[in-house]
Formats: C-alpha cells, structure tokens, sequence
C-alpha cells in the first residue's frame, strides 16, 4: 500500500434513518462510535458520518476534501442495505483505492449476500461485534489485504474467515461520543436531546422470532456498574436511553449502577429503557433508579411501584409503540424543560 501507519483515515458511515422513523426517535449511533474509539486507540485517523443526522451530499463532500483511505458502513437494520450498496458503488467509482466494509447485527446474517450484491464495490463484511476486529481488519486492508479473510468473522468474495468473536469485557471502551456532530439532534420522543447508553449486551432466552440471541450466541454481559456510571457521567445530554436487548434483568447489577450513580451525584438522569416483557424484569430497573434518586421513568413499571420513586412524571404521559421490538414504552412529559435544570450530567 505504501502508505504510512499515521496517515489511514478511516471513515465510519451510518446510513440514512428508516423511513418515518423520525417522527419519533433519531438515536445516535452507538456500535459505530465504540468501533470508532477502537480504531483511534489503535492509531487510525477516524471520523464519524451519521446520515441519519447529515445527507448524502455531506458523504460526499467529506469524501472529496477528507479523502480517507477506508470507509466502514454500519448496517444494524435490513432495509438499510440498498443505501449502503449504492454508496459503496459510488465509492468505488470515484475513489477506487478507498477500502470499503460493513458490518452491524443485520449484515452479519446476510455478509455473503452483501459482497456479492456489491457487484466489487465492497471490499468485505464483518460478522459480529466491530470493536475487537476492527483496527485488525484496517491493519490487514492496510498491510496485506490478502490477509482479509484469515481474519474471524469477515467474509471477501475468496472466503471467509473463522467464527467471530465476541469481546472480553464490555468495560474497556467508551463510545467515541466526541467525534460525532449534531449531538442536539438525538431525541426519542419527549427525551430530546437525548444520548444512548449500554449497561449490557445480549440475552440469555431464545425467543424464535427475535436474531439478537442468534447474534450474540445466548451470550449475556454485563458492564460493570463503575464503567457504566462513568460513561453515563460523561453524557452530557439531559436524557439518555439504553439500548440493552433486556437491561435490569439481574436486580444486584441494577442495585450497583444505582450505587454508582449516587456516588457520582447524578440526579436528574432520565432513563426509559428497552424491551423488556416480563413483568418481574420490569420492576427491577426501579430500585437503580430510586438508589440513585434520578429523575427516571422506567417503561411498564407497575403503578405501585412507580409512585414511590421521587419526582416521578406525573400528568400528561404520551404512549409510544414499538411494534417491531415488541416494546411498549411510556415517555413521561416532564413539563416544560426542568430535566434540564441542574442536572449532574451537563
Ligand atoms: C436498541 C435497539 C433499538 C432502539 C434504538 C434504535 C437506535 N436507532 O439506536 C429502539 C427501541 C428505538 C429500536 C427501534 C427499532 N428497532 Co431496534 N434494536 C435495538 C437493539 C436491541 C440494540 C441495538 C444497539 O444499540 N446495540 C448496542 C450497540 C453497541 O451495538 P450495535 O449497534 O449492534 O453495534 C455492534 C455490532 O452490530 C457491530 N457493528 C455495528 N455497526 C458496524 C459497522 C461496522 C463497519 C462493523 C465492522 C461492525 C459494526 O459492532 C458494534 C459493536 O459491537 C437491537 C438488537 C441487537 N441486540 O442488536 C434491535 C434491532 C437492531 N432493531 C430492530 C428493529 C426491527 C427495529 C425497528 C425497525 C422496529 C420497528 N418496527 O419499529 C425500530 C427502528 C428504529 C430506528 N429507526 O432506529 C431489529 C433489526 C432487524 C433487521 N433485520 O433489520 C433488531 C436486530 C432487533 C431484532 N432482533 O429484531 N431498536
Ligand atoms: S425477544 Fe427479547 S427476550 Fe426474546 S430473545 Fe430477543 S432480546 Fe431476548
């Protein structure tokens, strides 16, 4: 390649929002900004497209005045795949040194189906979790890119490499938050600005319908309450949302982030959380929340229980469906902006 290490650009793309799905949510992208944090630990020049945020003439135009040597799309949702294709395609055309990759939950079930599609234009796809394979994968695009797929989890149009693997701990990255703009446009429902958080990942049931077990191999990890207090201290929006397969299902991790978050002195943190079906699971996000005595709303909590915790959203509460995941989560309108008054977070 004949490029020196300090010199690859990498840039990380999240395609466009699903269609309508503005009307109520625009969530920041999480899975890219930890890849993202990977690549820049590891030396690469990174920076962060959402074109959930941004338009097509902004890749662009970043594409032309950037020129970065590799470009990364993230693909968590189906429909996003023709978007990603053309892009590629367009790329490819006019860039044709530029690597180009994806990866995300989605495009881990169809990789194959994806290089093929891009007809050349893509370079591989990445089973699995980016952060740990990421930098290595850059490095091989870099270096020897017949390495490509000797590498776990990634598929070129020669072969494929062995079963991804999953990271050891959930602890030692943050979300590369800083290197994405137009941070005030993150909002789900009435939480707006609103950043996103992970307590844990994956799910220890097997629902037939569900591919998030399929993905994560039944595998269910916890970040320590320490880390996630200290990223969530570190979120500067007033609302932040966890976007945990199903959060709180061990009542000791909850009871710890709480813990934490008291420690921090974190008061006004507003905290809907995800899918999660079972009543018992419901009821145990309260006790983190009244621990930590924020200012939270835990989706489907049961009245009882949600009168004790303080300050709670009284009036007005608008109901959200979220059809697809099954969720049924109930967004608090906290009056006017006072979440935002002295909260410990920003
Ligand atoms: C949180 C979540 C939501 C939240 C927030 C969504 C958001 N935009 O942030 C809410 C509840 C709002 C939601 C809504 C919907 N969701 Co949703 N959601 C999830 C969930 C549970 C977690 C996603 C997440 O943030 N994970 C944590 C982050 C850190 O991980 P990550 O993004 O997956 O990134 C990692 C890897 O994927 C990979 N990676 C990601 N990008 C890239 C890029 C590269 C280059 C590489 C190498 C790797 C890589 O590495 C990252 C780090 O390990 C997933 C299930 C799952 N476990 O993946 C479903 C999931 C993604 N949602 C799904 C669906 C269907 C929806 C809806 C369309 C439902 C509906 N009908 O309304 C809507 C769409 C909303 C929207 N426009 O975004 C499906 C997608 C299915 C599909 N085949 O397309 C999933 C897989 C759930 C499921 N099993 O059915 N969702
Ligand atoms: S639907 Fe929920 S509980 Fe069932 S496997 Fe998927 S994430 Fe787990």
């Amino acid at each position: 390649m004949g490029k020196s290490f300090e010199k690859w650009k990498v840039l990380l793309v999240h395609p466009s929002g699903l269609m309508y799905s503005e009307v109520y949510l625009r969530l920041e992208p999480l899975g890219l900004e930890l890849i993202a944090e990977a690549c820049r630990r590891s030396g690469f020049a990174v920076r962060l497209l959402d074109l959930q945020a941004s338009r097509h003439k902004d890749y662009f135009r970043t594409m032309e005045e950037w020129r970065p040597d590799a470009v990364g799309f993230s693909l968590n949702y189906l429909a996003n795949v023709p978007e990603v294709i053309d892009l590629a395609k367009a790329t490819r055309e006019r860039w044709p040194e530029t690597f180009v990759f994806a990866g995300g939950h989605s495009a881990s079930f169809v990789a194959r189906e994806i290089v093929e599609h891009g007809a050349g234009a893509i370079d591989c796809v990445v089973k699995g979790e980016g952060e740990g394979i990421a930098p290595k994968l850059l490095e091989a695009a870099r270096d020897d890119r017949k390495q490509l797929d000797k590498l776990p989890g990634v598929v070129t149009k020669e072969g494929e490499g062995p079963v991804p693997q999953m990271v050891n701990s959930l602890d030692e990255l943050s979300p590369a938050r800083d290197l994405l703009a137009n941070r005030r446009k993150y909002f789900i429902g009435v939480l707006d600005p609103a950043a996103s958080i992970e307590f844990t990942r994956g799910c220890p049931w097997d629902c037939v319908f569900c591919s998030a077990w399929t993905f994560y191999g039944r595998n269910y990890r916890l970040r320590s309450a320490e880390a996630s207090a200290e990223d969530l201290a570190r979120v500067r929006e007033p609302g932040v949302f966890i976007v945990d397969d199903v959060a709180f299902i061990q009542a000791e991790h909850g009871m710890a982030i709480g813990r934490e978050i008291e420690k921090r002195g974190i008061k006004e943190a507003i905290l809907p959380g995800d899918a999660r079906r079972r009543s018992s699971e419901k009821q145990r996000g309260v006790p983190v929340l009244e621990k930590a005595r924020a200012r939270v709303h835990v989706p489907g909590a049961r009245s009882d229980r949600r009168r004790r915790i303080k300050a709670a959203p009284q009036a007005g509460n608008t109901q959200h469906k979220f059809r697809g995941t099954g969720i049924r989560a109930r967004v608090g309108n906290h009056g006017g902006d006072q979440h935002h008054r002295g909260s410990g977070m920003g």
